[in-house]
C-alpha cells in the first residue's frame, strides 16, 4: 500500500491525479485489493455479524448510511459505549496535556489537535476513547457498509474554534475526500455542536452508493473547492444534512461524498473526535497504532 500511495503522490505531482484515481477506483483494482477482506467478511458475517445487525439502532445507522452516506446516533443508543461523562473527563485531560505541549496546527489554524493519530492505545487500553474506538457496533456498521472487514486508519481529537476569520478556509469549504471511493468517518461530540460552533454539513446521496457520486467530482485536484452556489444549483436544500447534536452524538459520514465542517462564525468551539474506517484500497497509509 505504501508503494501505491507513493505512486499516487507522483501522479499528483505530474498532474495525472484524475486518471490515476479513475483507474484506481475501477471495480477491478478495488476487487483485487479488497478481495480477501470481502471473503473474510462473508465468513465473519455468517458467524457473528447477524447478531450485531439485529440491534435496531445498528440497523438504522446502516440503512441511513447506505441511502444517504450519512447517519446520526448517540453513545446511549449503542451497546457497550463509554458514558458521556467518562468521554468528557478524558477529553479535558487531553486538552490540559495539549495546552502544556501543543501539537502543530499545520495548515488549519482553526484546529487545536489534541490527538493527531498518536493516541497510545496500549497504555490506555480501557480508557473511554479506547472503548469508543474499539466498540463492536462501530466495526459492525463499517463492515456492513463496506461489505468487507474494515481497517481503522485514523484517530483525531480536535478542538476547532473561532479565529475571527469571516471567510471559510480549507475543509470548511465543500469538498470530497479522495483516499478511496468509499470510506467512513465517525465524528463523536464531547459537547453540544450546532451551526454556530462548527457543525459539519453533508449532501445526502453524494456518496459512492448514492445517485450523485459523479456530481462535482475532481474539483479539489485544481485547488478549487465546490462553491455554495454550485451546491445550491445542483441539490435541493432538503438534501443538505446538518450534523448538529448534543454531547455523545455520533455522526457517520462517507466523506467520499460532498461535505464541509468546522466553520465558526462566532466565538465558541467544537470538541470532537474523528475516527476513520477504510477499505484496503485507501490511498492514505494508515496512521493508527492500535
Ligand atoms: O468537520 C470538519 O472539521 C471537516 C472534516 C472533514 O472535512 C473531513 O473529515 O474530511
Amino acid at each position: 500500500m505504501i508503494q501505491i500511495a507513493s505512486l499516487f503522490h507522483f501522479a499528483q505531482r505530474v498532474g495525472l491525479e484524475r486518471p490515476f484515481l479513475q483507474v484506481w477506483r475501477k471495480n477491478i483494482s478495488h476487487k483485487i485489493i479488497n478481495g480477501p477482506r470481502h471473503l473474510l467478511y462473508r465468513a465473519w458475517r455468517s458467524v457473528n455479524a447477524t447478531n450485531l445487525e439485529r440491534e435496531e439502532e445498528v440497523r438504522n445507522v446502516i440503512n441511513n448510511l447506505n441511502r444517504f452516506g450519512y447517519a446520526k446516533t448517540h453513545v446511549d443508543k449503542l451497546r457497550d459505549m463509554p458514558t458521556v461523562n467518562d468521554l468528557q473527563d478524558e477529553y479535558n485531560k487531553l486538552l490540559e496535556r495539549e495546552e502544556a505541549s501543543p501539537h502543530s496546527r499545520k495548515g488549519k489554524q482553526f484546529i487545536r489537535r489534541l490527538v493527531d493519530d498518536d493516541y497510545d492505545f496500549k497504555r490506555n487500553k480501557n480508557s473511554a476513547i479506547s472503548r469508543f474506538v474499539t466498540n463492536r457496533m462501530l466495526s459492525a456498521i463499517a463492515a456492513n457498509y463496506f461489505e468487507l472487514i474494515p481497517r481503522r486508519t485514523s484517530l483525531k481529537v480536535w478542538q476547532s474554534h473561532f479565529t475571527g476569520a469571516t471567510e471559510r478556509t480549507a475543509s470548511q469549504n465543500w469538498h470530497r475526500d479522495y483516499n478511496d471511493k468509499i470510506m467512513l468517518r465517525v465524528f463523536l461530540y464531547f459537547d453540544e455542536v450546532t451551526e454556530l460552533n462548527g457543525a459539519g454539513e453533508y449532501v445526502a446521496g453524494s456518496h459512492f452508493k448514492g445517485d450523485a457520486f459523479e456530481t462535482l467530482q475532481y474539483r479539489e485536484e485544481t485547488g478549487t473547492y465546490s462553491t455554495e452556489s454550485e451546491i445550491r444549483s445542483n441539490f435541493a436544500s432538503d438534501r443538505i444534512k446538518i450534523a448538529n447534536g448534543d454531547a455523545g452524538t455520533i455522526v457517520f459520514m462517507d466523506t467520499g461524498g460532498l461535505h464541509r465542517g468546522g466553520f465558526h462564525p462566532q466565538p465558541g468551539d467544537r470538541k470532537v473526535a474523528l475516527l476513520t474506517f477504510s477499505t484496503a484500497a485507501d490511498l492514505q497509509p494508515s496512521r493508527m497504532n492500535n
